[in-house]
């Protein structure tokens, strides 16, 4: 038996390709427009990631440089001014079209809504992203769809941290087994079960091969009910989704597992 009342929901990778399709091609596009050869590849973006935060990001790119300002100070501007260049070439990106969501991920947003849970978004990137990706895929009315969204700006220590999860459960008025969170990293899933929220993965495409333990279940997708742990049984029709039933039986045996092992 559970008693799950609410989806918390993780933003990049998650809801979308962000960080592979968004982030590291606006970051890249920042450091152009700024007059910087600085340019991250897929490769090193990924070693990135490890760092939540784009401006936090920058900042560690730059200890590891030779052409970084020399002062703390210098570079804590100049980051600041390439995130901001860097979120507004995001949003342009996602207003393009450029971002789509991830499949299955409305379906089951549509489902828990019908259903009569609750969502919400618990990311730590910034508010004006959150705002630009919802704002096209659900439209201008899109906060509406979610009892709480918590961003970057709303907590002090970003993922892994469980801030940003124990400030949803504050907002929700819920317990956190009464809800479950969707994360695609480590960093993510780590934050969620610090709450002791437990987790499903849809993996994403930066983090598929990434060690996560702890999670309820993990697979390659909402879309499909192949690859996950613990196993689906095939689909009886066409639709080949994980549904919210599947959510909410993983959920009740309560049982975790890791992506490897
Ligand atoms: C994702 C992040 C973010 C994004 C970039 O956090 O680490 O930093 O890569 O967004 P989450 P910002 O998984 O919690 O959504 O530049 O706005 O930080
Ligand atoms: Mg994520």
């Amino acid at each position: 038996m559970n008693d799950i009342q609410a989806l918390l929901w993780d933003v990049d990778g998650t809801l979308a390709e962000t960080e592979r399709d968004g982030h590291r091609v606006a970051f890249n596009q920042a450091f152009e427009d700024a007059g910087l050869p600085w340019r991250w590849d897929e490769a090193r973006y990924g070693e990135l990631l490890a760092i939540t935060g784009g401006r936090e990001r920058i900042l560690y790119d730059m200890r590891e440089r030779g052409d970084a300002p020399g002062t703390g100070g210098e570079r804590e501007a100049l980051a600041r001014d390439l995130h901001a260049r860097k979120n507004r070439s995001y949003g342009e990106f996602v207003r393009q079209g450029r971002v789509s969501l991830r499949p299955g991920v409305m379906a089951l947003l549509d489902e828990a809504e019908q259903a009569g849970l609750r969502s919400a978004i618990v990311t730590t990137t910034s508010r004006i992203n959150v705002d630009a990706l919802l704002g096209v895929h659900l439209g201008p009315q899109w906060r509406r769809r979610f009892a709480a969204v918590v961003c970057g700006e709303d907590v002090q220590s970003k993922k892994p941290d469980p801030q940003a999860y124990l400030l949803a459960l504050q907002t929700l008025d819920l317990g956190p087994l009464q809800c479950v969170a969707i994360e695609d990293s480590p960093g993510g899933v780590a934050a969620a079960r610090a709450a002791e929220i437990p987790v499903i993965v849809p993996l994403s495409a930066y983090f598929a091969h990434a060690t996560i333990d702890a999670a309820v279940a993990i697979g390659p997708g909402l879309h499909t009910r192949d690859g996950w742990r613990p196993s689906l049984r095939p689909a009886t029709g066409a639709d080949d989704r994980v549904t919210l039933d599947d959510v909410l039986a993983w959920c009740a045996e309560c049982d975790t597992v890791s992506q490897f092992g």
